[in-house]
């Protein structure tokens, strides 16, 4: 059996850095090729095979599909919710554009399979904020979200009509320590590790009790690969599943961080991207991804704690981390 080949777009950020190397380890480091807007990412450099790529240019695109024989695309180039609200035709030229370009390289190169990752933005102030269920009203406020419900439907239409085999997957907010998150309202949920390993203050700019959806990075490599190992048939929902693993607040982060470090200390300073978590799910279902694919996340709000502090405790922060 030939191995298929991988292209990531959008491979030097938050996710694409360890799905590259997850994807490097299943496939090996000839079929992966890790593309990015940004030439290099110095912790990536050397260790993997890289083609520049502006997901805006199609016509590269398409060299770089028949260059690399490439069978399956991981496109994870976005503009994220809050940095979206700072310039919204940039970001809807970006994620939407960028989305037709590659479902419909995809069509024309005959690619197997295509993932698009989308978020609990998709939904909006309508929505029932609790146990949010996989269909409902969705009704996004940010330009983040509109483009990735329009990216959700346009990835159902090719399935539909074209049979492309398009997997997404609604992220919760997500936290690593591998590679910085840029641009989200659930970046707090980061930085807050980050500050604490610094032995620093953080001053949070969501309100104490808001709760959103999150998951820890290996939890969300694990759903991404195992929706994309999935039998084709177990894939029913073809816009994207609700995946979730945990919901906090930032008072809650801050308690379990205080088990590590009792003179931790937070302040809060509620910002415009207040008002964007509060249009978003505090908590999601996502029993229909359990019952298709078998999703299951291993990771806790407590384990997660422990882990995090651990890895930052053995980086040289001041030099990765810009704040
Ligand atoms: C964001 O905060 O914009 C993202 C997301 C939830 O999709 N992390």
């Amino acid at each position: 059996m030939q191995t298929d080949n991988i292209l990531l777009i959008g491979a030097f950020g938050q996710i694409g850095t360890e799905l590259t190397e997850a994807l490097q380890g299943i496939y090996g480091d000839a079929h992966v090729i890790a593309s990015d807007i940004r030439r290099t990412a110095p912790e990536q450099a050397g260790k993997v095979h890289f083609e520049q790529l502006n997901v805006l240019d199609a016509k590269r695109l398409g060299e770089l599909i028949d260059k690399h024989k490439i069978t399956q695309i991981y496109h994870l180039a976005a503009v994220l919710s809050a940095s979206g609200e700072q310039d919204p035709m940039f970001a809807w030229q970006l994620n939407m554009d960028g989305t037709i370009n590659v479902l419909e390289a995809a069509r024309e190169k005959g690619i197997k399979k295509v993932y698009f990752p989308s978020s609990i933005a998709v939904f909006g102030k309508d929505t029932p904020r609790h146990n949010t269920p996989q269909n409902t009203f969705m009704n996004p406020s940010t330009i983040y979200g509109i483009s990735k419900l329009a990216g959700e439907r346009w990835c159902e239409y090719y399935f539909n009509r074209y049979g492309l085999d398009v997997r997404s997957l609604r992220y919760p907010g997500i936290i690593s320590y591998k590679t910085p998150p840029g641009g989200g309202t659930t970046d707090y949920a980061v930085d807050i590790y980050y500050k604490a390993a610094m032995r620093k203050n953080f001053e949070c700019f969501l309100k104490e009790d808001t709760y959103l959806p999150m998951m820890y990075m290996p939890d969300a490599i694990k759903a991404t690969l195992d929706l994309m190992h999935a039998e084709a048939g177990k894939v029913k929902i073809r816009n994207s599943y609700n995946v979730s693993a945990m919901s906090f607040s930032p008072k809650e982060v801050a308690v379990a961080i205080r088990k590590h470090q009792p003179n931790f200390k937070v302040s809060y300073k509620p910002d415009f991207r207040q008002q964007i978590a509060d249009s978003w799910p505090t908590s999601f279902d996502d029993s229909v991804a359990r019952a298709d694919w078998g999703w299951k996340p291993t990771y806790d709000l407590e384990a997660m704690t422990a882990d995090m502090l651990t890895n930052l405790a053995e980086m040289a922060l001041e030099e990765v981390y810009d704040f």
